[in-house]
């Protein structure tokens, strides 16, 4: 039976069938033990776990008998972050909990094509759309029982429209990126099983990563990997995740996965991957295995592109192009050469350690004259001649390894010019969360605590400052707590760099 997941604010009034449904089903299945596949505590394992953590918040007892180490080292803690495998691995993973959530609506008599709903909190033309649906915050359902779909730890607060955002997202051509270089592409960076990765691809920093954040909130379930499945509506969340990546196939024939073996046959070195149906039986969970919403059972009722088309490089030249006469002709230079060794160039970068806290902090970034030269020089030449192929150089900023204890919070990232401060007058260059930081900085990690680096371009920011005719040799970039970030949390980013990218 084939599904059709919908949007959950076009499914009708709160209580929706569909919405009864899923609660109705997870009643259900959460009092079912933990050593069942198909129950609700097993199948939020298999994207992290942490036994202290879950016996602490009462999510388990605490001489509860798990599943065999040997099946929990199949089965558990597999979620893919920081790695190409972010959105193939999430899609067998929801599909998993999407048909045995299914098998038991079907078996407490209700429809046989119930679908996991999504929640599109991007949309533009619905009003209501940054508000956790209300279903999720009603203490009771309709006939006076508990809501499973509440849930005390989070935060329940609206989503910030500009945290939300797609544009440069959806807008890039590459799903991979470059490797060993600063813009990891779509869909993340080539890295073995990862259960978290150093650097991410842009839809997983965001709105992944920062929904996250912003629905948890400081010890909120959906802030952290071991506990983020527990919550009802991290499901939605990642049914909207996974339809982005259906947008940005659709939205360009240019867009396309990787073809690399490695992609679509899954890790094979450390771990492979591992999902099963309702029957609790394996089933392919490969990249390849999953590539096709329609042959593993699903689709959705809209995959339109929010951005009508537009490609980076068309908006920025919209951008800048009303600017142009303020070049002069002196300043045009002939096209660049490719900087040697690859398409980024470092550019600058601080030379000591940042911590975050619940000030602001600021750290000023020199930049090297020779690529800050190349760099000038592409821009003019190509703004002032709108026909001209290619593009500008981009410019990408890297919080490189971060690390610390609480990786709840958000922060706004702003880029200015030295001693002009981070006030009200800028606007950030984007935000950044810290979700899996804990995770990341630990040592017996995977990741070995290299930490979490974080990626913005600042393309725009630095256009407007070259604009502006500032001085470029120096810059200051200031990070700028908008959550609850505490002393305690002992935050700190090790370097802070520039690269700049040259036009293809
Ligand atoms: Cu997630």
């Amino acid at each position: 039976m084939a599904r059709t997941r919908r949007e959950i604010y076009a499914l009708g009034p709160t209580w929706n069938d569909t919405v009864l449904w899923y609660a109705k089903a997870i009643k259900e299945l959460r009092p079912r033990p933990i050593t069942r596949k198909a129950s609700w505590r097993y199948l939020a394992a298999m994207h992290d776990f942490d036994r202290d953590q879950w016996v602490s918040l009462s999510y388990l007892k605490a001489g509860e008998a798990l599943p065999p180490q040997a099946e929990q080292d199949l089965y558990w803690k597999q979620c893919q972050h920081g790695s190409w495998y972010f959105l193939p691995w999430h899609r067998a993973y929801l599909l998993s909990f999407e048909e045995i959530v299914g098998a038991a609506v079907k078996a407490l008599g209700g429809p046989d094509d119930w679908a996991l709903p999504y929640w599109n909190y991007s949309s533009q033309s619905n009003p209501s759309a940054l508000n956790v649906p209300p279903a999720f915050l009603a203490r009771t359902m309709p006939d006076g029982s508990a809501n499973p779909l509440f849930v005390a730890a989070r935060s329940g607060r609206p989503l910030n429209r500009d945290t939300v955002r797609l544009d440069t997202q959806l807008s890039d051509g590459d799903f991979v990126g470059v490797d060993d270089g600063p813009n990891a592409g779509v869909g993340g960076p080539r890295t073995i099983f990862m259960d978290h990765g150093d650097s991410e691809g842009l839809i997983e920093a965001q709105p992944h990563d920062i929904v996250h954040s912003q629905l948890g909130g400081r010890g909120g379930l959906m802030s952290y990997t071991t506990l983020a499945a527990l919550d009802p509506i991290f499901w939605l969340h990642h049914a909207n995740i996974d339809r982005l990546w259906e947008v940005w196939l659709q939205r360009d024939a240019a867009n396309k996965n990787p073809a690399e073996a490695n992609w679509l046959n899954g890790p094979s070195k450390k771990r492979r991957f591992a999902t099963f149906g309702p029957d609790e039986k394996d089933r392919p969970s490969n990249p390849q295995d999953v590539l096709s919403t329609a042959r593993i059972g699903y689709s959705y009722d809209d995959t339109s592109d929010p951005l009508k088309g537009v490609t980076r490089r068309r908006r920025r030249l919209q951008d800048i192009l009303p600017h142009r006469q303020s070049f002069s002709v002196a300043e045009r230079g002939g096209p660049k050469a490719m900087p040697a060794g690859g398409k980024f160039e470092l550019m600058g970068s601080n030379d000591k350690k940042l911590a975050l806290g619940p000030e602001t902090a600021t750290a000023r970034v020199k930049l090297a004259p020779r690529p800050l030269k190349s760099f000038t020089r592409s821009f003019s030449a190509t703004a002032v001649q709108p026909d001209t192929p290619g593009e500008p150089d981009r410019v990408f900023l890297r919080l490189e390894n971060i690390t610390g204890k609480d990786g709840s919070g958000i922060f706004d990232v702003f880029v200015h010019g030295p001693g002009s401060g981070a006030g009200d007058e800028h606007t950030p260059v984007g935000s950044i969360s810290l979700f899996g930081l804990e995770r990341a900085s630990a040592g017996s990690g995977r990741n070995a605590g290299t930490g979490l680096t974080k990626t913005l371009e600042i393309t725009n920011a630095v256009d407007a400052l070259h604009l502006a005719k500032a001085n470029l040799d120096e810059l200051e970039v200031s990070i700028v707590p908008r959550s609850d970030v505490r002393e305690e949390d002992q935050i700190k980013v090790g370097q802070i760099t520039l690269y700049r990218q040259s036009s293809e």
